[in-house]
């Protein structure tokens, strides 16, 4: 598993094409998605790409502790082969306990041998919280406690990630009495990791971390809660689809009620958009067509990716309203002889909002991509609900 895919002369895009079954073209269209959704400059697109098509993959070491594997359901979505053909073909997944072939005795050497063969350059991924009362007797893997195979693990790493809430800040083992002392796995070092919070969190954003760390060396920016800003800076209500819904005041009041049949906003009930900070409506879950994500759907959000609300709020309970401008919106007033003029900073809010809607279509269409034709589907404008409204 350890074996440099991307050795060998010629082109390595058309490499790249053979190896994940996708034209040239919905590639190159991929890379340049995660460049803008990362708010990377110009040129980065060709980085990415070159480093995807040609750089050694590093090794990635996962770890499996409180949790119910939907972080790793979710970037191995059978539907949707081309994101874990492209997971699996970025990393060397050397240590994963849920799809590893070897057990026992053979896998924990398998996780040895890579970590010091890659001593210093492996990522750690850790999935699921750590039970640390009762000096972690709660969850044991081949003889460790959790807490030692992490912290054994992490001294050696050139990055940790901890994927899903439950690693990233307790998640649902952690809330109520929290019985077993369910900590992140930033608690147990002792020192901050890369967090990527949602239950499960969505595989686009692990990818796209990956890839950052692939090309350019290092993780993304992170912000105060070490979540990579790209996709944890702006709150789901600000990108909303039903967002125009809450600004003209129409809710919906009750479950199947006129409101919800069309799709007015949820936050009478309970949705906790406006207090949650994730990119879900922006580039939305799996690839089953358009609205494919909580609200999407149907059903407020829940604050999955947010300590203090998910799993901590009633789902009834309304939400902290917190508000950001939405995405690509310009300031109506300049200050005079301070900043761009009006008509830049419109271009510029166009650009971004097309960048943004660009990596959104992108995500919805990646496997669609295989069977057809990209530059059609990519026409779509980005948050087309096909709602009727009133
Ligand atoms: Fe499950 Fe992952 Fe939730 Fe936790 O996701 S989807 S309980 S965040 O650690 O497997
Ligand atoms: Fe969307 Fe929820 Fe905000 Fe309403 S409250 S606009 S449904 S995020
Ligand atoms: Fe979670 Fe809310 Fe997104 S429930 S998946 S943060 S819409």
């Amino acid at each position: 598993m350890n074996k440099n895919k991307h050795a060998g002369n010629g082109d390595p895009i058309a490499a790249v094409e053979k190896r994940l079954g996708i034209s040239r073209r919905s590639f190159l269209q991929l890379c340049t998605a995660m460049a803008a959704s990362m708010g990377l400059p110009g040129g980065a697109e060709a980085a990415i790409a070159q480093a995807v098509a040609s750089k050694k993959r590093p090794s990635v070491i996962w770890l499996h502790f409180q949790e119910c594997t939907g972080c790793t359901e979710s970037m191995l979505r059978a539907e949707h082969p081309t994101l874990e053909k492209l997971i699996l073909d970025v990393i060397s997944l050397d240590y994963h306990e849920t799809l590893f072939a070897a057990a026992g005795h053979q896998a924990e050497a398998a996780r040895r041998a890579a970590m010091k063969a890659n001593k210093g350059k492996y990522l750690l991924v850790v999935e699921g919280a750590i039970p640390t009362k009762d000096n972690g007797i709660y969850c044991k893997i081949g003889g460790q406690t959790a807490i030692d195979m992490l912290k054994e693990c992490a001294a050696d790493a050139a990055a940790v990630i901890a994927i899903g809430s439950c690693a990233a800040w307790g998640g649902m083992p952690s809330t109520g009495p929290n019985p077993t002392g369910a900590s992140s796995a930033a608690q147990v070092l002792g020192k901050p990791v890369a967090n990527i919070p949602g239950c499960p969190p969505n595989p686009y954003n692990f990818l796209s971390t990956v890839v950052h760390f692939l090309t350019f060396g290092k993780l993304p920016e992170l912000d105060a809660k070490s979540r990579p800003k790209f996709a944890y800076s702006r709150l789901v209500h600000d990108n909303c689809e039903r967002r125009a819904h809450f600004d003209a005041g129409r809710f919906a009041l009750e479950f199947g009620d006129e409101g919800h049949r069309k799709g007015y906003c949820l936050y009478k009930l309970g949705c906790k958009g406006p207090e949650t900070y994730a990119n879900c409506p922006s580039i939305l879950f799996g690839d089953v067509g358009n609205a494919s994500w909580p609200v999407g759907t149907g059903h407020p959000c829940i604050g999955c990716t947010e300590q203090g609300v998910g799993f901590a709020k009633p789902i009834h309970a309304l939400a902290e309203l917190k508000t950001n401008p939405p995405v690509g919106y310009p300031h109506v007033v300049e200050e005079q002889g301070k900043g761009a003029s009006l008509a830049a900073v419109a271009v510029v809010a166009g650009a971004v909002g097309a960048a943004v809607g660009g990596a959104a279509v992108m995500a919805k269409n990646l496997g669609k991509c295989q069977t057809q034709c990209p530059s059609k589907s990519a026409d779509k404008p980005a948050a087309d609900t096909e709602r009727t409204e009133s």
